[in-house]
């Protein structure tokens, strides 16, 4: 077997319990996609080929960079159509986010530009702007639809999603989120609308379409019982489900998505009590959204002390989208949720890795240790702090994807 032995890291290992897990003088040795033996580099087997069975194929050097695991963003948009830079003039002359939606803007005007667009135009996008993430250390990626809301223009945005990781060789988790706003078509019809996307879903699953099955639940957007019909549909299809919950009023979504066992709850500004111990007992994951909280110029924070005493994992997302967070930066992601909802900068790379990971189900990867995926990002810093401390750094050297560096 073919390996590769990276050497003279200073590893970030993220194991269970143990703090940031650092490692100062690391050594890795992957074969093909997996690691397959981290430690200190002193106690590297001193016959590494035959005590490991492998042929080492390449030796890398990386100067002591610090090393961390490939980080993982669980919550983007990243395919639609336009942008919504006048939208966001008007929220500054005081015009609120759900008073632009009400008079039929926001996701239903990134709705039209999305239709109108080409699969060519929506695919270079979605692909520049997974590449951008991918420079900065990204190398798993959740991207959900959303913004097509016909049974064409979903499928098309989904079947998009999956084209971008065959392109660019990252993971790609793909989420439908039909039920995200009520299309033209179905104005003053909502109940009708659910009815649809339950007849859709079977056919984009039978597709390979979709990872996970998302909705909004907000005044807005889809009631609890609605999104509730949705889920069942999901769950019949055996596809598990996640919720936009709670992010401009409590509307009791985090409580039902946990019912039906959900991967994550996102956003949770006004998640309650009962609500939070409910995602406890069901393991489902809390992803925070800072940049959407603060592009919104939002004032509740996410109940985070009441999340880390219920033992919930926290994980933290870009949220990638062109109404409430057009920023395509993972580290500003960690500034914010260190600074806006108080984080320690640990808490944080632990929300963009091992507990981003497990929002999508994902269990082999989010940590450095033998048997896990070789996704792994290498910074140019000396203390892993610094990851949620620069803004605008540039601070990623390489992406390794799957042993592989990009
Ligand atoms: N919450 C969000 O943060 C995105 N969708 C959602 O349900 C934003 C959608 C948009 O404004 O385009
Ligand atoms: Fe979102």
């Amino acid at each position: 077997m073919n390996a590769v032995l990276w050497r003279n890291a200073h590893a970030i290992s993220l194991a269970p319990d143990s703090g940031w897990g650092a490692l100062g003088c690391a050594a890795v040795v992957t074969v093909g996609d997996t690691i397959r033996w981290i430690g200190a580099q002193a106690v590297l087997p001193a016959d590494l080929e035959r005590d490991l069975g492998v042929h080492l194929v390449n030796e890398v050097d990386l100067g002591g960079a610090l090393l961390t695991p490939g980080l993982v963003d669980c919550h983007t948009h990243l395919v639609y159509g336009g942008h919504r830079a006048a939208e966001f003039e008007l929220r500054l002359e005081g015009v609120s986010y759900e008073a632009i939606a009400r008079s039929g803007g926001g996701i239903r005007s990134t709705v039209n530009a999305t239709r109108t667009a080409t699969d060519e135009d929506l695919f270079e996008r979605a692909c520049k702007r997974a590449r951008t993430l991918m420079s900065q250390g990204v190398t798993t990626i959740e991207i959900k639809s959303g913004y097509g809301l016909s049974e064409h223009d979903e499928a098309r945005s989904l079947r998009c999603a999956r084209r971008v990781g065959q392109a660019l060789g990252l993971t790609v988790r793909t989420t439908c989120l039909a039920a995200h706003a009520i299309p033209p078509e179905f104005e003053g019809r909502p109940d009708d609308y659910i009815e649809a996307v339950c007849a859709w879903l079977p056919k984009w699953h039978a597709e390979g379409l979709i990872d996970a099955v998302d909705a909004f639940c907000e005044r807005i957007a889809f009631s609890p019982d609605q999104i509730r019909r949705v889920f069942e549909c999901a769950r019949g299809l055996g596809l598990p489900v996640k919720l936009h919950a709670e992010q401009l009023s409590d509307q009791g979504g985090a409580a039902l998505a946990a019912e039906f066992g959900a991967l994550s709850c996102d956003h949770l500004e006004w998640v309650s009590e009962a609500a939070i111990a409910a995602m406890a007992e069901a393991g489902s994951v809390a992803v925070l959204l800072p940049a959407a909280f603060y592009f919104l110029r939002e004032t509740q924070v996410p109940p985070v002390q009441a999340l880390r005493r219920a033992g919930v994992p926290i994980a933290l997302a870009t949220d990638h989208n062109p109404g409430s967070a057009p920023l395509l930066s993972p580290s500003l992601v960690l500034n914010l949720a260190c600074t806006l909802f108080r984080l320690t900068p640990e808490e944080a790379l632990r929300g963009m890795t091992v507990h981003a990971a497990r929002a999508l189900g994902l269990s082999d990867r989010g940590v450095l240790a033998a048997g896990m995926r070789a996704d792994f990002a290498v910074w140019d810093l000396d203390h892993p702090a610094e990851l949620a401390y620069w803004i605008g750094h540039q601070a990623c050297r390489k992406t390794i994807l799957g042993g592989v560096v990009q």
